[in-house]
């Protein structure tokens, strides 16, 4: 496949600073020996710069300066107000959509496309939440009493703690933090330790759109760290719900502990998504739309596609096709144009790309394209590698597994019913697709599969922000960014008001 040359670090470093500068982080905080965060860059591998991390006493302090301003301003400002503030941060986003885009390429190694459609996300997540701040609708419902009224209120949580992945460093604190605020929320933000500097533009932005409009500049705050400062932030009693997207992995460590304290939890987790063709399938909507999702973002996204379920009439004529644009797919400088395909996040992520390789071979796999390592020789600590395409016989363990890196798994089915046993045999249940003509199939699938997103006739990945999002299973169950997901951010309350001059007890009970 193709290739785009690298730049150099200085090259990349002054470009992030520049953006950084025009998105109002003016001064860096200095690292101490102690704490040290590298700001680094996959598109190179090497250090940018060194920040400092924070403390067990900076989430006290970064909590206590939430709550107070949760309990003392935020909760008491009315809705629509609060909306102010995120329309604001939508106006900035809008100025700066291409310092954060830049940001994210730097950072997260994505092409410029799907960057400046990350940061689309988050000005479209702010319209959304500036119409929610004159609709946090709750019903009225009959009530069997006569001169009385049942009915639902919905009212702040309190401080959310959002912890977000490198993947998408800045659409997902967008979704989680303009609903929060507009519920009334206070936020405080633990960002993947491999974005910290897109998320202090971020929190810059913020903090701008804040003294803009009269909000208190402490609804937001933001912890630069590893896993330690997340462990921190999850164990804070007056942190009312924690928001975090990751691994599944971390969700079986941060659920227990959230829920040992009672408190709330909203998690997003891996997915393992599929896509089901069959033969009534459009061809070339089934080869674009699988092309996308599966090495679309190096195939870093959680709803990335990794399994196709092909109708065994149509899987060599589609995997030929898939195969061939395969090889098409310029690897490279996510900063250039011409890239489709930017780098892997790290070494991790490239050794756990060789050893599931290594496995889906062991296992009957035939690797059909892709899989290499490229430009070793111009950037020896980047990991840029060419997509990969693998036919596997079965859905072995290796297949059921979730790699965060370009790998599409080929299978083929002869039923619908034998598709969606394979489809669901997984124990994640984020994003799903079927490509087919036919509505009875459609509609079974739409029907049958297990996740929180199932498409026809398009990819995985790539959800509008009007929907909530969201998985089952191992996926973690929880629901943000659109449609009613705000509510996991408040509290309900139900009311009943008697203006009547009697007391009748429900259910008919007398007493005295
Ligand atoms: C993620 O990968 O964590 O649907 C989020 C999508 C994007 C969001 C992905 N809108 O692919």
């Amino acid at each position: 496949s193709p290739t785009s040359a690298i730049p150099p670090t200085d090259e990349i470093g002054d470009r992030a600073e520049a953006a950084l500068a025009r998105c109002g982080v003016d001064h860096l905080a200095e690292a101490t020996a102690a704490g040290r965060l590298y700001a680094r860059t996959p598109i190179t591998g090497e250090t940018l710069l060194s920040l400092a991390q924070a403390t067990e006493r900076d989430v006290d302090h970064a909590v206590t300066a939430a709550h107070d301003s949760f309990r003392t301003a935020w909760r008491d400002t009315p809705a629509p107000e609060r909306g102010a503030l995120v329309r604001r941060l939508g106006e900035l986003l809008r100025e700066h959509k291409y310092d954060l885009a830049d940001l994210v390429s730097i950072e997260a190694g994505k092409i410029r496309s799907e960057a400046a459609g990350e940061v689309q996300e988050m000005i479209d997540v702010c319209d959304f939440a500036l119409g929610l701040s004159r609709q946090l609708y709750g019903r009225t419902m009959a009530s069997e009493r006569p001169g009385h009224r049942l009915m639902e209120t919905w009212h702040p949580l309190g401080v959310v703690g959002v912890i977000t992945a490198f993947n998408f460093p800045v659409a997902v604190w967008a979704w989680n933090t303009a609903v929060a605020l507009v519920c009334g929320d206070t936020v405080v933000w633990k960002p993947s330790e491999m974005t910290p500097l897109t998320a202090l533009a971020c929190d810059a932005l913020l903090s701008r759109a804040a003294a803009d409009t009269g909000a208190p500049t402490n609804v937001h705050q933001v912890l630069l760290g590893g896993p330690d400062v997340g462990e921190h932030l999850v164990d804070e009693p007056r942190v009312a719900l924690i928001s975090a997207t990751g691994s599944v992995r971390m969700g079986r460590t941060v659920g227990p502990r959230v829920a040992a304290r009672l408190g709330r939890c909203l998690l997003e987790l891996g997915g393992n998504n599929a896509a089901v063709v069959t033969p009534s399938a459009d061809p070339e909507l089934a080869v674009r739309g699988t092309v996308f999702a599966a090495a679309g973002t190096a195939g870093q996204r959680c709803t990335s596609l990794r399994r196709l379920i092909v109708h065994e009439d149509v899987a060599d004529a589609i995997t030929e096709r898939v195969v061939d644009a395969y090889t098409q797919l310029r690897v490279g400088d996510p900063l250039s144009d011409h890239t489709l395909v930017g780098p892997l996040i790290g070494q991790r992520a490239h050794t756990a790309m060789r050893e599931a390789l290594t496995q889906a071979t062991a296992d009957g796999g035939e690797v059909l394209v892709g899989g290499n390592r490229r430009l070793e020789d111009q950037a020896p600590d980047a990991y840029y590698v060419e997509p990969a395409v693998v036919r596997m016989p079965t859905q072995t363990a290796i297949v059921r597994q979730e790699t965060f890196a370009p790998i599409l798994y080929v299978m083929t089915y002869r039923s619908l019913d034998e598709a969606v046993e394979l489809h669901n045999g997984v124990s994640q249940g984020l994003s799903s697709a079927v490509f087919t003509q036919d509505q009875r199939e459609a509609e079974r699938f739409l029907a049958l599969s297990d996740c929180g997103i199932v498409n026809v006739n398009i990819g995985t990945s790539g959800a509008e922000i009007g929907g909530a999002f969201g998985g089952e299973k191992d996926t973690g169950g929880g629901r943000e960014s659109g449609s009613d997901a705000w509510k996991s951010y408040m509290r309900r309350a139900t009311n009943t008001v008697n203006y009547s001059e009697e007391l009748p007890l429900a259910q008919g009970v007398r007493f005295v």
